[in-house]
């Protein structure tokens, strides 16, 4: 089955034959939706798996989605131009002062993986940022922080939120390697999730989907 064969090949992190994958099955007209949520999602669902039991690392899982970005080239207009939506439209950065993107980065692959419209506010994320990705339609914002000094900014962040009145509209989700389940309690947080693979079932959880 090819979508069977896309899935594999998102995962062997093989953007060249996954490509060639979802071509085919857009000329054999296969339905959009299933190429997406069958071979390309399915796919990185298994990547997250593997990387939630320390059995693919870090390089894995950007390989494999380098492989899914390549088949999403070819879908991306056919999803546009069929109206297919996606699960939930999210934000996620790393907070002020705090640079480092690896792991912002992998969150933001699999949510996107995972069928999300991702807005990546990027790195030394003001409040402002945050705020404006809620008005502009953000269910939920994702914080990363990897310095013990920049992880107080996230209190910051959602109590800025508040103030804007719009917490009630948003749910938030917070990690990076300083932060605890605790903290996330601690501060307010509706969500905490230790790697990006927990962050997609955290994710869903929240929003129900
Ligand atoms: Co920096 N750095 N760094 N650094 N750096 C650490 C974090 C540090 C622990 C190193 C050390 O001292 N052992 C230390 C922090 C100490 C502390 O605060 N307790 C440190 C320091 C001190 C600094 C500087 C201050 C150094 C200096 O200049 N004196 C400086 C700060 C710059 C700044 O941010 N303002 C600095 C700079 C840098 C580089 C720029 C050189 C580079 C970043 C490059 C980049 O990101 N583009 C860098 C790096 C690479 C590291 C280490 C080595 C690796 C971080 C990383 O990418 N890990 C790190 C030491 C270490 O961790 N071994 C270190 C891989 C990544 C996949 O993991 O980001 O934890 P991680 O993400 C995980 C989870 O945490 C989780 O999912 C990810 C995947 O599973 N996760 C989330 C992350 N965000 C999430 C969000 C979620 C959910 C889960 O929901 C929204």
């Amino acid at each position: 089955m090819i979508l069977d064969d896309i899935k594999e090949s998102v995962i062997r992190g093989d953007a060249k034959k996954t490509k060639e994958l979802v071509d085919q099955a857009i000329k054999d007209n296969v339905d959009v939706a299933k190429i997406l949520n069958e071979g390309l999602i399915a796919g990185m669902n298994i990547v997250g798996i593997k990387f939630k039991a320390n059995e693919f690392y870090v390089p894995e899982v950007l390989i494999a989605a380098r492989a899914m970005s390549s088949g999403m080239t070819l879908l991306q207009p056919l999803i546009e131009k069929a109206g297919i939506k996606s699960i939930g439209k999210v934000a996620v950065g790393t907070v002020k002062g705090d640079l480092h993107d690896i792991g912002k980065n992998l969150v933001a692959m699999m949510w996107k993986g995972a069928g999300f419209e991702v807005m990546d506010l990027g790195i030394d994320t003001s409040e402002e940022k945050f705020v404006e990705a809620i008005k502009n339609g953000a269910q939920a914002v994702g914080f990363s922080a990897l310095l013990t000094t920049t992880m107080p900014g996230m209190k910051n962040i959602i109590e800025r939120i508040k103030k804007e009145g719009l917490r009630d509209k948003v749910k938030v989700i917070i990690g990076g390697a300083p932060i605890t389940q605790s903290y996330a309690d601690e501060i307010g947080a509706d969500g905490y999730a230790p790697d990006a693979g927990s962050a997609v079932d955290e994710l869903k959880k929240l929003l129900s989907v």
